[in-house]
């Protein structure tokens, strides 16, 4: 059930029962997520003020060095996660391997392995334009009272029971599906809580806003060129906006809202593209499906592809379905 002005909290109790292994997990691995969210948003929100604070012997008040932002980021995602007895393992953007939570009876019987970027996009916050965290979870299939293996970690992304992400932009919004559509909360940061601000979010069929790097262009391969000169003819409702944040989770966001396409190919210089398959690009896709837009790697569905290694790239082209189509068409016609 979706109602107005219902908190995130209600959302998630009142949904319970739609999601095919409710059991309640589920719902409190998200409850972890929107928790940890507020404490990355809490320090994403004063990042400016590191360097005034951190200049009197880059430790702060506490006694503690300043860190990263991403680096924080990671630490309070796997912090909050690890202490609830949902998670049988981690992998981040930010750790060469994953990591294996036995639980506290160290009985290895936690059901769900999450892959996430806690802090996507993250050389934007010296600039102070928006970043995103990403996440997506998977049961395990090594059984129960086992340590958790690659294999668990390792699964195409069309076998995802959740995903989402927190936009950290002019307000704070975290979107997630469970496989039945895409809803979005926007954060009151003045009492802490998650409102449905956006129920059941869904790509406009089309749109006209391409997103892409175009200083890469004399690298990219000659499909993706042939597509953009395409969004820039004059034609029917062409040219298209050029719109890119250099922000995934931003770029994507507005995307689905508005209608558009976002484009991270391979290039001469990033020869798979730049994106991770695990916990940029298959959450994304899932969440892109669910709201009836389209992710493929040009050639094929994003969610079929079967991994190979944690951190491994995949091209990437998601957003409005119709401009997927076109730009595969571009791609097929290239090849
Ligand atoms: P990151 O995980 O190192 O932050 O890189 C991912 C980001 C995406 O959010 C963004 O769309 C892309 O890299 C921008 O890359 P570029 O600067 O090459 O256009
Ligand atoms: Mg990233």
């Amino acid at each position: 059930m979706v109602r107005k002005n219902q908190t995130l909290g209600e959302f998630i109790i009142e949904n319970q029962a739609e999601f095919k292994y409710s059991s309640g997990e589920l719902s409190r691995l998200i409850n972890a997520i929107r928790l940890a969210a507020k404490v990355v948003n809490h320090e994403v929100n004063k990042a400016g003020l590191v360097d005034i604070t951190g200049a009197a012997g880059e430790t702060n008040i506490q006694g503690e060095q300043q860190q990263k932002l991403d680096v924080y980021a990671n630490e309070k995602f796997i912090q909050t996660i690890t202490n609830r007895e949902i998670v049988c393992g981690i992998a981040s953007e930010e750790n060469d391997d994953f990591i294996t939570i036995q639980g506290q009876n160290k009985d290895n019987n936690n059901k769900y392995v999450l892959l996430m970027d806690p802090l996507d996009g993250s050389s934007n916050i010296d600039v102070n334009v928006s970043v995103g965290t990403i996440f997506s979870v998977y049961r395990r299939v090594t059984p129960m009272g086992q340590p958790v293996t690659k294999e668990d970690f390792l699964q195409p992304g069309n076998q995802q029971v959740a995903a989402g992400y927190i936009v950290y932009g002019t307000s704070t919004m975290l979107v997630y599906t469970t496989g039945h559509g895409v809803n979005g909360f926007t954060l009151n940061p003045a009492i802490g809580t998650y409102y449905l601000s956006h129920p059941n979010m869904r790509f406009p069929k089309t749109g006209n806003i391409y997103s892409v790097n175009e200083g890469n262009y004399a690298q990219f391969p000659q499909g993706v060129k042939d597509y953009i000169k395409y969004c820039q003819a004059e034609e029917g409702d062409r040219p298209y906006t050029a719109r890119y944040i250099g922000s995934l989770v931003s770029d994507f966001h507005r995307n689905m809202i508005k209608g558009g396409i976002y484009i991270y190919p391979k290039s001469k210089k990033a020869t798979k593209g730049k994106l991770r398959l695990l916990y940029e690009c298959n959450p994304m896709a899932f969440i892109a499906e669910q709201a009836g837009g389209k992710a493929s790697d040009g050639f094929t569905r994003i969610l079929d592809i079967q991994p190979e290694s944690l951190h491994e790239r995949v091209p990437f082209f998601c957003g409005s379905e119709e401009m997927v189509n076109k730009a595969e068409e571009f791609m097929q016609k290239a090849e």
